[in-house]
Order: structure tokens, then sequence, then C-alpha cells
């Protein structure tokens, strides 16, 4: 379970409501947006991909957005190389939108988001919540801090007034595994990882459709592990520690399930850099369990 020494325990954090309100009222926006943003900028991130025009009119939007929440010190982004000042507080961290190359195929993405005490880099154990939004046929909202972990329905009104409906209030990761989903391709996997995959398309459905917070979102409904693992070309894996996976393993052991980079909890690794990648896995503990056997052996 991630460490909660930092939250005043029971009290319901104020900044972290008002950030997770601020990323609700720019969800609708950010979707209404995407028909026009389907095309790639001339930019690139700093971890070298390139920025399509929704990448960056997310950030744009939750950038203003997040920076405008008193108690919020810094907006940390996948798209920027530093962090943007916005005076005392917390650090929040944003993939603004993940799963970005599912734009052109109209499949899932969503904004991932780590709210931090103190500056970053840093470890998830200084994570005060997390939480990510997904754009899908409805868009939904899953938030976790040191009360639990709760599923939302943010809706937008003829008005313009956006809702924040809980659906579910004490979202745990079901006990018996049904999908999993793995990314990179297979002949960049180790031979251990490989071996563990073999196993677990034996047991479990394949549920990967390329934008993380849609693959992680089919493992905490139904249950089972997400991997984007460590690749023979790529020993870090692709995700990056700040922006996603430390808020996705978060999220994750706060609803009793297990992450690891391979060795150990997500959450205890110690980045040099704000941009450092990760290999990332996350699910059911018993198959978290068996992925770090595997890969020990
Ligand atoms: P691949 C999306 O670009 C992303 O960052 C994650 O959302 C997703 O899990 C992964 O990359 C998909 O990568 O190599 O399968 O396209």
């Amino acid at each position: 379970m991630p460490d909660d020494t930092n939250e005043a325990a029971g009290e319901p954090d104020s900044v972290v409501d008002a950030v997770f309100d601020a990323v609700a009222a720019t969800a609708p926006a950010i979707r209404d947006a995407l028909p026009g943003r389907r095309v790639e900028s001339d930019d690139e991130n700093p971890s070298g991909e390139t920025v399509l025009a929704g990448d960056m009119y997310a950030d744009e939007l939750l950038g203003e957005a997040l920076t405008a929440v008193d108690g919020v010190g810094a907006y940390v982004s996948e798209e920027r190389p530093d962090a943007t000042d916005a005076g005392e507080g917390y650090s929040v961290a944003v993939d603004p939108l993940d799963g970005s190359s599912n734009l052109r195929s109209n499949n899932a993405m969503g904004t991932v988001v780590g709210v931090y005490e103190g500056s970053l880099p840093a470890t998830g154990h200084d994570l005060v919540a997390a939480g990510y939004t997904l754009l899908g046929p409805i868009t939904t909202m899953v938030v976790a801090d040191e009360s639990g972990v709760r599923e939302e329905v943010v809706t937008r009104a003829a008005s313009g007034d956006v809702t924040r409906t809980v659906v579910d209030d004490d979202l745990t990761l079901p006990d018996e595994p049904t999908v999993y989903g793995f990314g990179g391709r297979v002949p960049d996997w180790t031979d251990a990882f490989r071996e563990y995959a073999r196993e677990v398309e034996d047991e479990l459905k394949l549920r990967y459709g390329g934008s993380m917070v849609g693959d992680v979102n089919q493992v905490v409904t139904y249950g089972g592990v997400f991997a984007y693992p460590a690749l023979t070309d790529a020993p870090d894996g692709k995700l990056r520690l700040s922006f996603e996976a430390n808020p996705i393993a978060y999220v994750i052991e706060r609803m009793g399930g297990a992450s690891s980079d391979g060795t150990g909890s997500i959450l205890d690794v110690d980045p040099d850099g704000l941009h450092d990648r990760v290999p990332l896995y996350v699910g059911n503990e018993t198959l978290i369990d068996r992925l770090e056997t595997a890969l020990d052996e």
C-alpha cells in the first residue's frame, strides 16, 4: 500500500478535490477538441515522441486549469521539459493525453494525474492522490487518495456545468483475474517475460488497446494484469515513472493490487530525472508475484 504518512488521516484534502475538479472540468473540452486535432505537430516531447495537436491542446488546457488551483505549486507535464511554477503547494504531474496514438483509430485515451507532496522528480511514496480520466463511450474518472479509490462519471450539461457523479465509492480489484494486456512487440520481449506471458495467455483473455488508461481500466474492472515490460532494446520500457507508472501504481495498490518495475513496487523507484522511463507491471498480487519470480530466474 502507498505510504500515506503524508496525509492527515480521515480529512478529505480540499486541494486534491480541487485538482480533480479541474481535471474533470477540462475532460469534456478535451474530448470536443479531438476531432480537429488528429494530426501530428512538428514538435517532439522531452521523451523524443512526436506530439499530436491533441496532446498540445490537452496540455495547454490542463496547465491553465491546474496552475490556477490554490494549493498547487507546480504543474509538471509529460509534454514539457521542466515544471511550470505555480507558487506554493503540491506538484501535479500529468500525462495530458495518454494513448493519443489512438486518436487516428478512434479508440480510448485519457489523462493521467499524480498529486505529489514536494518537488519532482520524486518516488511514488510522495503521492497524496492519483487518478485518470478515460475518454471512452462515456467519460469516467478514477480517483485514489488516502480514503480509497472511487469511480466517477463526468458529464457536462447544456449550460456548460460539469458534474462528477460517484458511481462506485469503494473500487477494489476483482479477486479473480480475467484479462491481461502486454505492450511492446513480442520479438522485443525478454525470454523470461515471454515465458511468463505464455503462461498468462493460457489462463486469461487478451485485452490490449494501445492506451495505458484504457488497458489498465480493463484490469481495474475485470481483474488481471497490465504490463509495458522491459524490452531487449529498451530495458527501461516505454512508460514514464512520474506521469504514468507512479500514478497508476498508486491507484492499483490503493485498490488492493500490486505494482512492480520487475523487482519491487513501482512506488519505491527513486528517479534521477523527471522523464525517466520504467518497466510497468500492475494488477492482481498473485500475478505480480509470479512476474517477479519469472524475471528473477
Ligand atoms: P505501443 C501510448 O502511446 C502509451 O504511452 C501508453 O498509453 C500505452 O500503454 C503505450 O504507449 C502503447 O505503446 O508500443 O503498444 O504503441
